[in-house]
């Protein structure tokens, strides 16, 4: 087993403290929305395990099937000595990057930040007993507040997969991917995965499962609400909703009313009325066309190094340089 340490830039009361400003500005918002980010305590973090396994939801295997094939690519191209994660989660498809920079010798650590400290403490601790060689350093913290440093020695590489981008707006892209550039010095790495436009009905499927488990996941959000603000929201109440903006190219994921209600949210000093009928978004899910991937890297000062994407061109990676 390696070295293991955990940074936590969110404590208890700062978590509960951002929920309820989350809280109280998008649910007096019309539409009403809430952050993605708030999905995933440890309950929505498995429900997402589960929905990376679902028959329709593809985009888990298209980027596992571009990572096994051009894993040792990237560890050669980029030398990295340092693997930073964001978004971690389970780490799981970043073994493949792992296994490929243990063989190629250059990998000495692994920096996985994620905002769940089950998930990380869970994936941290597995890393460093499955790569002895590598000391593992996890961050719990959100990617677009807590990048002003970023631990490890030079070249690193920044892996951002899943196509977890895509749950910012593009303003917020911008903004993420210029903090990205900020903490990377000239010559080091950004790895980016990123879904890809396609038939609406894959992607409706993808968002809307035959099981609903991403139904359940949805749901979550109400119930993290209800833990840590006291709220009463009965999350049976609502219906889960994949609606795919053709012009804004995202999907939008939403928690519908399915009758009039009156939620009281205690700890945010907040009462919410619901029409019928009436949603919530809970998620953006934006896809992406190669064009607009280059163009937004560009702008943030990344150079391009290599794109490929899955056999069926569903998903793309992009390596990008500083
Ligand atoms: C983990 C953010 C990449 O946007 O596809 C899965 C989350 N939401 N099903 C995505 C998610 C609904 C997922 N990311």
């Amino acid at each position: 087993m390696s070295e293991v340490s955990i940074d936590i830039h969110r404590d208890g009361t700062e978590v509960t403290e951002s929920l309820r400003r989350d809280v109280r500005e998008g649910l007096s918002a019309r539409p009403k929305w809430l952050p993605s980010k708030w999905f995933y305590d440890a309950t929505g973090s498995e429900l997402f395990d589960r929905i990376t396994t679902l028959p329709e939801y593809y985009p888990t295997r298209a980027e596992r099937e571009i990572l096994a094939r051009r894993a040792t690519e990237i560890t050669a191209t980029s030398g990295m000595r340092t693997l930073v994660e964001l978004g971690s989660g389970s780490s799981e498809k970043t073994r493949l990057l792992l296994a490929a920079g243990t063989a190629h010798g250059t990998l000495r650590e692994f920096v996985p930040l994620d905002v769940s400290s089950s998930a990380l403490s869970a994936s941290a601790r597995a890393v460093a007993a499955e790569y002895p060689r590598v000391a593992v350093h996890g961050v719990v913290g959100d990617f677009t507040a807590h990048l002003e440093t970023l631990p490890g020695s030079a070249p690193r590489l920044v892996a951002f997969l899943g196509g977890t981008i895509g749950n910012l707006v593009p303003a917020e892209r911008a903004k993420f991917l210029a903090s990205v550039r900020a903490v990377l010095g000239s010559g080091e790495w950004l790895l980016l995965g990123t879904d890809l436009v396609k038939d609406t009905d894959t992607l409706l499927h993808a968002y809307d499962d035959s099981r609903g488990v991403t139904a359940e996941f949805n749901r979550n959000v109400l119930r993290v609400v209800n833990t840590h603000l006291g709220a009463d929201f009965d999350p049976s109440a609502f219906d889960h909703v994949a609606h795919w903006d053709d012009c804004r190219e995202w999907i939008e994921m939403r928690l519908a009313a399915r009758r009039p209600m009156t939620v009281s949210i205690p700890d945010a000093d907040l009462t919410v009325r619901f029409e019928r009928g009436e949603y919530v978004r809970t998620e953006i899910s934006a896809k992406f066309r190669p064009e607009g991937v280059r163009a937004e890297l560009a702008d943030a000062g990344f150079a391009v190094r290599r794109w490929w994407t899955d056999r069926k061109g569903r998903f793309g990676v992009c390596l990008a340089q500083v």
